[in-house]
Formats: C-alpha cells, sequence, structure tokens
C-alpha cells in the first residue's frame, strides 16, 4: 500500500537561503569585533567550524580546537551567551536589509506544497529569531504562519546531527516519518533527518557540496526554477528539470 505524502520539513540554514558565509560568519565577527575579542572567522577557517551546529556550541568549538587556554578571556563560559545574543543581534540586523535572499525555486515550492495542501514545519538548529527574520524579510510576516511548527534551537538539547529536533517537529505535527520529506544541505543535516526516518533531499551548498549524502532521494544543486533547471549530483529524478510537488509524489512513492 502506498502512504500518502503529508508534509515536508525544512532545514533553514544552506537550504532555504545561503546564509553561512555571507551571514552568520559576517555576524559572528562583528560580535568579536563588538566584545574585543581579536578572532576573526575567515571563510576557509568558518568552513571547518560548521562542522559544529549551533552558534555557541561553534564559539566553544573554537575556543578549544582554535585557541589556545591561556588566550581564553578568564570569563569565556559567562562570555559565549552574551556573544551570541549579540551575534544574534547583528543577523537578525543583516537580515532585515534583505541582503541574504531565499535559494532558487524555495518560494515556488513552498507556495505549490501550500496550494496542494502539503503541510510544513521548519526543523534547525539556529535560533528562533534567526528564522522569523529570514522568513519576514523574503516572503512576508505572514508567512511564519505557513509553518505548522517551526522548530529551532535550544528548544531541544541535542542538536544536529541529533534527530532530536526533527523527531520534535513529527511529534508536533503527529506524523510518522514516512509521510514526510525533508530538505536538508549538509552531513549533519541529512544525519538528524534520516535518523528521524524521513526521506531527505539535499541541496548542497558551496561549504557542502563534498559532503557525503550516502542514502539521500535526491542530491540537487538547487530546487531549480522553470527556466533554471538543476543539476543531479546523485539519483534521478524522471526527467524533471525542477522540483515541484508531483516530482515530490513520485520520489516519496520509491
Ligand atoms: C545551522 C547552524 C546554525 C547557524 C548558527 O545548522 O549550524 O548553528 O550556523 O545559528 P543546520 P545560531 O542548518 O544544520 O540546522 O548562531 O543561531 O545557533
Ligand atoms: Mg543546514
Amino acid at each position: 500500500m502506498k502512504t500518502e505524502l503529508k508534509a515536508l520539513l525544512f532545514d533553514v540554514d544552506g537550504t532555504l537561503a545561503d546564509t553561512e558565509r555571507d551571514g552568520h560568519r559576517v555576524a559572528f565577527n562583528a560580535a568579536f569585533d563588538e566584545y574585543e575579542t581579536g578572532w576573526y572567522w575567515d571563510v576557509d577557517l568558518y568552513g571547518k567550524l560548521l562542522a559544529v551546529t549551533g552558534g555557541k556550541e561553534r564559539i566553544k568549538f573554537y575556543a578549544a580546537e582554535f585557541l589556545n587556554n591561556e588566550n581564553l578571556p578568564a570569563n569565556f563560559e559567562q562570555l559565549v551567551p552574551e556573544l551570541h545574543a549579540a551575534k544574534t543581534r547583528h543577523y537578525t540586523q543583516l537580515l532585515s536589509t534583505g541582503a541574504i535572499p531565499l535559494r532558487p525555486g524555495i518560494e515556488r515550492l513552498l507556495k505549490e506544497a501550500r496550494n496542494d495542501g502539503l503541510r510544513l514545519a521548519i526543523a534547525t538548529t539556529t535560533t528562533p529569531d534567526n528564522v522569523s527574520a529570514l522568513l519576514e524579510h523574503t516572503l512576508g510576516r505572514d508567512s511564519l504562519d505557513w509553518f505548522e511548527v517551526i522548530a529551532a534551537g535550544d528548544i531541544v538539547p541535542a542538536k544536529k546531527p541529533a534527530s532530536d529536533i526533527f523527531d520534535f517537529a513529527l511529534n508536533e505535527m503527529k506524523l510518522a516519518p514516512y509521510e514526510c520529506l525533508a530538505f536538508e544541505d549538509s552531513h549533519n543535516g541529512i544525519l538528524s533527518s534520516m535518523g528521524a526516518g524521513i526521506p531527505t533531499i539535499i541541496t548542497v551548498n558551496s561549504y557542502t557540496r563534498d559532503h557525503d549524502f550516502n542514502n539521500a532521494l535526491l542530491v540537487l544543486d538547487t530546487l531549480g526554477e522553470p527556466d533554471q533547471p538543476f543539476t543531479i549530483l546523485e539519483g534521478t529524478a524522471n526527467n524533471h528539470t525542477y522540483v515541484d510537488c508531483a516530482l515530490l509524489e513520485q520520489l516519496h512513492h520509491r
């Protein structure tokens, strides 16, 4: 018996929008300047730091891996949440300028899915304010209501690659994983979504192009648009050139 596709669950950073290099990274550096830490995360270093999800966790990982203990401020443990709050302020301010657009196909697919009666949710490690700011400044304030659940940040104790954030969203929606599809962009992301048992479609970005996406339903460069076809990196898409609900139904029934 075929199971009906009922819901789409989206990651945010790297999936809805290319936020890491020109968004989060820039905001971390602005916070480091504000607090005069003397730290600077360049594009390459930030790629290494993305191994750890969550901003507070990433700062601690940086300190552990890239700084000598004697270079750490005495009040480091207390400083981390302060730095992170400043980073969130800088990041949401940056988004309010419209600096970061949605990735190709995202707006089109979200609207089509809503029209087709598919339920929508978000599952991300980023701070809830960041999700609201991105949606508000790309799709408009009303778009927050398009998502039945916005599962974000510290709402679960264990961030991706743990499956907790997707488990949380499924539980809130009273859905089984096989009734859904997830959209992710990274190795940690697919470990989380597939850990929750949700078949997953990947759109890569410059930081995640070489990640291991074993068992993804499909790996693409973007979701594509009618006039801007996707490139398939792994899998098959039955002659489709962009991701629409018809393709999602086919993938889901495989
Ligand atoms: C996204 C992240 C986030 C952001 C920073 O991972 O790792 O930590 O970089 O967000 P994913 P905060 O896309 O796999 O959910 O600073 O708000 O924690
Ligand atoms: Mg991501």
